[in-house]
């Protein structure tokens, strides 16, 4: 099938293979079954294991192989709609590929079937709180819109019921764009590019490739807002075909959206507009700042007011699992950064708060390199608790360090009750894993909703402990 030059499509009738059977998969299974295209979903999970969910889409019509990959050839497949945590060397991909039948994944079938433009926002670290801020910022003045994609809320079940008046605000992830082809957002952001997923990227140079992909088919009327701030992201100007738009917490710009004595200026098309001091700016942190910089960058160049930009900012109290207040317990701060799943964002929650801090970190490690971190837990870390498959590999980075303040717990419970047994008044405890949560759970909520039940639940079980 020629699908190249359709975006906004019809697919009744086509035989499309669905691989990955949570969220995205289920959500593009049942769009493509309303639009009647004939669906074959597979996954690697039992039928059991997928749940009762999918048991439903058998009664829709949707040919479920589970357990098992479906074997893909020109015959049987037209299309293969991919889900983002599937890597590319799964045999489905494979002999698709092998064989030029297109792959997409689900955001690129959502943007097809999107009659609303899409803001795009990608980066290693700050994408769900931007992503957040600007659809509060787009809801504060009026214009209609939805927020999803990467932030949990597959895109393709929502955009078929808009109007080209809404704007899709979407967080975008590296493996999410790995599988795009005509995706092109009128206002594309990335945010900053440290190393992550080098496990599914291989290398950096990969993971750049794949986060660049968000401007590839950005067109001179499109925007694309950069961090002046980070050089990764810096240099992809040169490879941006829309308006760019810097944004800097450090610099000055010439033009752009930046800080100048302590207040966020804009300064685009000849106008320097100052916006609000960045004391007002709610959300805490330095990396927050340049987040609300992103965000009031991407508002702007939508025509959005300065003053339904600064009402949000003054409000907007973040996103929950990033940097998340849970609660103060005998003078002791206890902070969920569950979101937290590489070494960088680890380092950003540590230079958030002047407190002596009580670290718990470790989970399942993405093939990241833990030396930076290592220094920082040095000199901002009373003590490290470790928990989780990665726990070893932080060990040795610290310890290569010279740091020897480390407990090891056997659950992610004893993780907490230690730190909190070890905490004294004026100490904050913070759960920012550098690492993935999936070693012991299913998602990076999951971990950080246990880390507030246990912590509310405190006293209890720490007298049982
Ligand atoms: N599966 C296979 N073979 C594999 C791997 C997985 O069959 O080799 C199956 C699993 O058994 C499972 C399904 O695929 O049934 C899971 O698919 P998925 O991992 O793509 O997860 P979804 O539930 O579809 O969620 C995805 C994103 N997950 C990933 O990118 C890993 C969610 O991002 C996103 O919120 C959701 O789509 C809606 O857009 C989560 C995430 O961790 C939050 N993202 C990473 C991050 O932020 O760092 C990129």
């Amino acid at each position: 099938m020629d699908l190249s030059g359709q975006t906004f499509m019809d697919l009744y009738g086509r035989k499309i293979l669905v691989v990955g059977l949570g969220k995205s998969g289920q959500a593009a299974s049942r769009v493509l079954r309303e639009k009647g295209a004939s669906v074959t979903a597979c996954d690697i999970r039992s039928l059991e294991e997928l749940g009762s969910s999918v048991k439903r889409l058998i009664d829709r019509g949707v040919k479920v192989v589970a357990g098992d990959y479906f074997s893909v050839n020109r015959e049987n497949t037209e299309l293969v709609v991919t889900s983002p945590g599937i890597p590319r060397t799964e045999s489905p991909l494979v002999e698709a590929e092998q064989q030029g039948i297109p792959i997409w994944g689900e955001l690129e079938l959502a943007y097809r079937y999107s009659p609303a433009p899409f803001v795009g926002i990608t980066g290693t670290n700050g994408k769900t709180t931007t992503t957040a801020l600007v659809g509060e910022i787009l809801k504060e003045a009026g214009c209609p819109c939805i927020v999803g994609g990467n932030i949990g809320l597959p895109l393709v079940e929502e955009v078929i019921r808009l109007t080209p008046d809404h704007i899709v605000v979407a967080e975008v992830s590296s493996f999410q764009l790995e599988s795009i082809e005509k995706f092109r957002p009128k206002v594309a952001a990335i945010l900053n590019i440290t190393p992550d997923h080098l496990d599914r990227h291989y290398s950096m140079e990969g993971y750049m490739a794949a986060k660049a992909r968000i401007l590839e088919n950005q067109q001179e009327q499109d925007f694309a807002v950069l961090n002046y701030d980070d050089m990764l992201t810096r240099m992809l100007a040169t490879q941006a075909r829309g308006k760019v738009v810097f944004f800097s917490r450090l610099r000055q710009l010439d033009q752009g959206v930046y800080v100048e004595d302590n207040q966020v200026v804009v300064n685009l098309d000849g106008q320097k507009v100052p916006l609000l001091p960045t004391a007002e700016i709610r959300i805490p942190g330095a990396h927050n700042l340049e987040n609300a910089l992103a965000a009031v960058a991407c508002t702007w160049v939508l025509g959005i007011s300065p003053a339904k930009i600064r009402d949000t900012l003054r409000v907007f109290p973040g996103v929950p699992h990033r940097l998340e207040f849970v609660a103060e317990i005998n003078g002791v701060q206890f902070i969920n950064d569950s979101k937290g799943t590489n070494p960088d964002a680890a380092i950003k929650a540590l230079e958030a708060y002047p407190n002596p801090l009580i670290l718990i970190a470790g989970g399942k490690n993405k093939g990241s390199d833990f030396a930076e971190l290592a220094a920082k837990i040095k000199e901002r870390v009373r003590t490290l608790v470790l928990v989780g498959q990665a726990a070893p590999d932080i060990r040795e980075a610290v310890e290569r360090v010279g740091y020897r303040n480390i407990y090891q717990a056997s659950t992610f419970e004893d993780a907490v009750l230690t730190a909190a047994r070890l905490a004294q008044p004026g100490y904050v405890v913070l759960l920012s894993p550098a690492c993935a949560s999936w070693d012991m759970f299913n998602s990076y909520e999951e971990r950080g909703d246990l880390f507030k039940r246990i912590v509310q639940d405190l006293n209890t079980r720490l007298q049982k402990g």
